[in-house]
């Protein structure tokens, strides 16, 4: 087929001779995407709403045929041509959610290279979900991964976080600047090797939820973590290796709570083991304690059941979660930002209100006293897809999940948010030209996380309803991050025929292996290019939805974090479940 390469190759040899045109080196990242079918290249469960994207402009109608056999599984007319504005492209649909039988496909549709393969198939999610919580694992600070555990991304033990300093903006009369003391475990918190609270807590929450409202699935999990074999599930098992950290984060004498553990600025391009510059204790704010409060909380009934395991975590969160809540009552409004010698991520929420209704109703689900109800009630709290700085969705997902323990009021009150939110983005799916319920300001830094924490509230609205089409619209939220979308990307290292390569992500960049870690989801396409002026290469579009780059300079677009992972488990992991049940 005669495309944009081959005729950069034509005009070449036209201009300089076959030779020199030969030995031109490939095109790094930045290529130019031409007009192809895009399908979740992981595939669908056998019922679940089925769709591809399809470039306007050539046939009318669709054929799935069947690997190997080449028969024809089904075939169907494509919706009519419309403008999706976030990739500025004019695109149909083919929907073939009638085919359910399960096997490998590809998707036809006259005058276009076939799809990629893809499934359908019953558990086409549990490996997705398995590699995703693995990924934590592989992002532990303080802990060497074994080869049987790790295979080739083995490596050193690095960050012990055994001698972490006091900074300034922390110093305290009972911990003074330079005091050292020990904070070790965690996980890093992206591609960078710092330990942030803020985002800590949402991702801890995320990965809570998802066992707290699936255990059995969880529980039948194995993921060849240190701790698989013990009485407690892998999931669990991997959380508490960041609670345990977490803990360590709150100052005793006051309740309060540091907001990060990180060295002065970002480290090097190198392995955990060789980024060894002093690392500080900075200052507390409002925004730690309360996502601290609110994580220990759930921690504490969720660990309950596994008291013999964790003698006493279950009572210890309880009482670290309520101290924080109290640091947080007298200290309501301290903001928190980057000391002038701090360089590394900020987090600096703003805005509170939200912070302290999910900590409320978390602490009013696991304590059932009032005050923690009465400290939700005067909010008018509304619920939004949630994200590291705005909580409020956390806060009716769980009111949610634990209703029937609500006074009746009450529990018409969360059915009416979470239906809402719900209904908001069902709408969304089905104007979208694409079949993808994002909105102009989603696609931001971190996009594929708020597409993930989009698809969790669906499923939320779905949970409380029975209602299939909130399912389909999180479904579609699925497929454009596994490869329905302009890009062509499944975002998500090693998940989908075209992925990530380079992520900004320093164990991946630097140990000399030509795959990244496996399991971890993208940042995603958004048009702020924040990072245009470190990287080398253009990115291939300013479109929002095509504003990518899969190149290490790109921390803006292709950075990978637990906070973007956690809402991908939680998602993988439900429609697993879901339409298994269905
Ligand atoms: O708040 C403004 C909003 O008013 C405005 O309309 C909008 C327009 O773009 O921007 C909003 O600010 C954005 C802010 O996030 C809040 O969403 C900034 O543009 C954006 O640059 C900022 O991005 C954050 C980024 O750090 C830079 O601070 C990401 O959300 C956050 O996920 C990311 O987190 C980093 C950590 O700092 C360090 N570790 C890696 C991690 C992931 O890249
Ligand atoms: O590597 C850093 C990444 O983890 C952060 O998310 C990002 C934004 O704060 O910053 C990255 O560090 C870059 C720095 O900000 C600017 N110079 C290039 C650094 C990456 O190579
Ligand atoms: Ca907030």
């Amino acid at each position: 087929m005669f495309n944009a390469r081959c005729s950069a190759l034509v005009l070449c040899v036209l201009l300089a001779g076959l030779a020199a045109c030969q030995s031109e080196p490939p095109r790094e990242a930045s290529e130019v995407v031409e007009a192809s079918i895009q399908v979740n290249q992981l595939g669908y469960p056998p019922q679940a709403v089925k769709e591809a994207t399809v470039p306007a402009g050539f046939g009318d109608t669709f054929e799935v045929v069947e690997q190997g056999s080449g028969r024809t599984a089904y075939s169907g007319a494509l919706s009519a041509a419309e403008r999706w504005p976030h990739s500025g492209e004019s695109v149909r649909r083919a929907d073939f959610s009638e085919l359910t039988q399960p096997g490998h496909y590809r998707l036809r549709v006259p005058g276009l290279e076939e799809s990629r393969a893809f499934l359908i198939d019953g558990s086409v999610y549990a490996s997705l979900n398995d590699a995703a919580v693995k990924a934590y694992y592989f992002n532990r600070a303080s802990m060497a991964l074994e080869e049987e555990r790790a295979g080739v991304y083995a490596r050193a033990l690095g960050h012990p976080d055994e001698q972490v300093e006091i900074h300034r903006s922390a110093a305290s009369a009972e911990r003074p600047e330079g005091t050292t003391l020990a904070s070790p475990r965690g996980w890093y918190d992206a591609g960078d090797y710092n330990k942030y609270i803020v985002n800590s807590g949402i991702s801890t929450y995320t990965l809570l939820a998802a066992y707290e409202h699936f255990p059995r699935y969880y529980q039948g999990r194995e993921l060849n973590i240190p701790e698989s074999g013990d009485a407690v599930p892998d999931l669990l098992n991997e959380v508490m290796w960041n609670l345990s950290w977490m803990l360590t984060m709150q100052d005793p004498n006051d309740g309060g709570v540091y907001h990060k553990l990180t060295t002065k600025r970002f480290s090097d391009k190198v392995m955990p083991d060789q980024a060894t510059a002093q690392r500080y204790f900075v200052k507390k704010g409002t925004a730690a304690a309360l996502n601290f409060a609110a994580v220990m909380a759930v921690a504490s009934r969720v660990y309950a059941d596994y008291d013999t395991a964790y003698p006493d975590f279950s009572d210890i969160a309880r009482t670290a979660a309520v101290a924080a809540w109290e640091w947080a009552k007298a200290n309501p409004e301290v903001i928190y930002r980057n000391p002038e010698d701090i360089h590394t991520g900020e987090y600096g929420d703003e805005e509170f209100h939200d912070e302290f209704a999910w900590a409320a109703a978390e602490l009013y689900l696991t304590t059932g006293e009032p005050k923690y109800w009465e400290a939700i009630a005067p909010t008018p709290v509304e619920n939004r897809v949630p994200n590291w700085a705005d909580s409020s969705g956390l806060a009716w997902l769980s009111l949610a999940e634990h209703r029937a323990s609500l006074p009746e009021a009450a529990q018409a009150l969360v059915a009416e948010r979470v239906k809402s939110l719900g209904d908001e983005l069902y709408h969304e799916w089905r104007r979208s030209a694409a079949g993808v319920p994002m909105r102009a300001e989603d696609f931001v830094w971190g996009s594929n996380g708020v597409a993930m924490n989009s698809a969790m509230m669906l499923i939320a609205a779905y949970r409380l309803t029975d209602n299939e089409n909130y399912l389909a619209a999180a479904q579609s939220l699925m497929d454009y991050v596994l490869g329905r979308n302009p890009t062509g990307y499944s975002y998500v290292t090693g998940y989908g025929a075209k992925t990530p390569m380079h992520i900004h992500h320093r164990p991946s960049a630097a140990d000399g292996i030509e795959a990244p870690v496996p399991g971890f989801l993208a940042g995603g396409p958004h048009s702020g290019q924040q990072d245009a002026g470190d990287c080398p290469v253009a990115y291939p579009s300013d479109k929002p939805a095509k504003s990518y780059l899969d190149h290490w300079c790109s921390y803006a677009s292709n950075e990978v974090t637990i906070n973007w992972n956690a809402p991908l488990i939680y998602v993988s992991g439900a429609l697993q479940v879901l339409y298994e049940e269905d």
